[in-house]
């Protein structure tokens, strides 16, 4: 394992899970037989490239009506999956290594990239209280991560997160534009042709 500072107040740990992730493999696919990945569309009228799911006691949202949290799957109309114990200790371990104690996310969102998608630079703003750290967990083809500033403007610096990787933003950092790139064809032995990102908050 090894630490990079990406900002005051965010750290890449770059191989943090690698040991657990076939173990965290088996879980996403585990609730996303339950809450299947789909592509969400934006206020704006867009479809999302990153297909997504939930678990834990709430899920983020986008439809015509908006961005938010909310306790049902709007897909299966039913709550979303629990979030399995590995994936909420495993949030916690990295933001307690990070300085950030007794982070206990509600929220576990899962984006699952194709080659070609990416996420555009915004900002999370849709959660309570921005003083909660958010923790993300990278798993399969690696992607380029995008890290801007607090004005869209702001030029972004770029770092690859690859398979194994958990980032822990909190802080000031904690309303910094971002945004993944397109991912590039490639093939990562679990996962095929697909990124996987895990992003823990707590939301409420
Ligand atoms: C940086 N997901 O779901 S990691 C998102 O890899 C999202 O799927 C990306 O941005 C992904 O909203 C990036 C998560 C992330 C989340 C919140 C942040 C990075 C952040 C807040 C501030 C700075
Ligand atoms: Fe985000």
């Amino acid at each position: 394992m090894s630490r990079q500072n990406i900002g005051p107040d965010s750290v890449i740990l770059r191989g943090f899970v690698a040991s657990q992730a076939t173990a965290l493999l088996d879980l996403i696919e585990t609730v996303t037989r339950q809450s299947p990945l789909r592509q969400m569309t934006t206020p704006g009228g867009f479809k999302m490239k990153a297909q997504l799911s939930n678990c834990g006691q709430r899920g983020w949202v986008t439809d015509a009506k908006g961005y938010r949290y909310q306790a049902t799957d709007p897909l299966t109309e039913q709550p979303w999956p629990p979030m399995p114990d590995l994936i909420s200790a495993l949030a916690r371990d990295a933001a307690g290594e990070t300085g950030f104690a007794d982070f206990s996310p509600d929220v576990c969102l899962i984006n699952c990239y194709q080659p070609g998608a990416g996420m555009g630079l915004h900002q999370d703003k849709d959660e309570r209280d921005f003083n909660q750290p958010i923790v993300s967990i990278s798993l399969g083809v690696p992607a380029i991560f995008l890290f801007g500033g607090l004005r869209r403007k702001d030029k972004p610096d770029a770092y690859l997160l690859e398979h194994g990787d958990v980032v822990v933003w909190g802080g000031e950092d904690r309303l910094r534009f971002h945004g993944i790139r397109p991912l590039k064809l490639a093939h990562h032995p679990d996962t095929g042709q697909k990124r996987f990102n895990l992003t823990l908050r707590q939301a409420d």
